[in-house]
């Protein structure tokens, strides 16, 4: 279950996998062959589009509910459509989605349906105070959305220190030592069309220490691929570690943190990406990731599904104790 690509007929990457009625649905970007070489802005992601992927249960038929948003059709977006994400909310659908506006900055837009097969349609504007790469959407118990977001070197991140676009630092990708840059979290207005507040920084902290994780501990800091789940009362915050290709999670008594870095949930995959959703259906977990074996390509990917667990302290981990 853990090999094989969900779908073959096209490119996958960056799941994002929901419940919705009780079927599992993936939210993912949809990879396409471009002559752009390989480079550390992420260039050669030149994505157009969206698919919705959904099945009954991870295992049975998947079904490609075709195109269900364009570059085309979003009237602020330049180009590369990157890692989306859904949430359902009082009967309504919503997609959010980052893309490069015509300034050539990453912004995040969001785009609406009545179901979750889409299609959508996307606001004027991208979200006001938006910027970065990779939104992902929690819905907590009590009806709060949040959106998570943020992703260093090609998403960016490291050009908002000051609160306004700081093109010189772009080139700087992140600093060597000090803190490390921080996902961002801002909460969503009851419509879901744009933040209540300012985002601020999602802090993820060192077990021992209570730190901040330092800029040069680059198997742990953030990187990219923001993902929000609960389990057992506790908030999980995972991402990718980027350069170092690892799964990580951090866990944490708030959706806005603080959170406590609590370990690795996947080893390097092949490609230089990895990124993923964390999804409960029917009483088991599945962790939607994704790796380039059916390319071998960097730009070129393809989602799969594995099991993970819980231990008894609730570490996540990948055989059942
Ligand atoms: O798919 C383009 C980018 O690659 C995503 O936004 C990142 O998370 C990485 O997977």
């Amino acid at each position: 279950m853990s090999s094989e690509p969900l779908v073959t007929h096209i490119f996958t990457a960056d799941p994002s996998a929901h419940v919705f009625n009780g079927r599992i649905y993936v939210y993912p970007s949809h990879d396409i062959a471009t002559p752009i070489q390989d480079n550390d802005n992420g260039d050669q992601y030149a994505m157009t589009d969206y698919h919705v992927l959904s099945m009954d249960a991870v295992g049975s038929p998947v079904t490609d509910h075709g195109v269900v948003l364009s570059l085309e059709d979003v009237p602020w977006a330049g180009k590369q459509l990157w890692a989306p994400d859904a949430a359902e909310k009082n009967g309504k659908f919503y997609l959010f989605f980052p893309a490069r506006d015509t300034e050539g900055v990453f912004r995040i837009g969001v785009a609406v349906g009545d179901k979750p097969e889409g299609p959508f349609k996307p606001e004027e504007k991208p979200i006001e105070g938006s910027y970065s790469i990779d939104p992902a959407s929690f819905v907590d118990e009590d009806g709060e959305a949040y959106l998570y977001f943020g992703g260093i070197w090609g998403g960016q991140l490291q050009c908002w220190t000051t609160g306004k676009f700081d093109k010189e630092a772009y080139t700087n990708m992140e600093a060597q030592s000090g803190p490390a840059l921080l996902p961002r979290v801002a909460k969503l207005s009851s419509d879901m069309l744009s933040f209540t507040s300012p985002p601020t920084e999602l802090e993820i902290l060192d077990p021992v220490t209570k730190k901040p994780l330092d800029s040069s501990d680059h198997d742990r800091r953030f990187f990219e691929a923001a993902w929000m789940h609960k389990y057992n009362g506790k908030y999980y915050f995972s991402y990718s570690t980027g350069d170092t290709h690892y799964l990580a999670y951090a866990v944490g008594d708030s959706p806005v943190g603080p959170f406590t870095y609590g370990g690795k949930i996947l080893e390097p995959v092949q490609g230089w990406t990895t990124h993923h959703s964390i999804v409960e259906h029917d009483g088991r977990w599945w962790l939607f990731h994704h790796d380039t074996s059916m390319s071998g390509k960097n730009h070129l990917r393809c989602v799969k599904v594995r099991e993970i667990f819980y231990d008894k302290e609730g570490k996540i981990v990948l055989t059942p104790e």
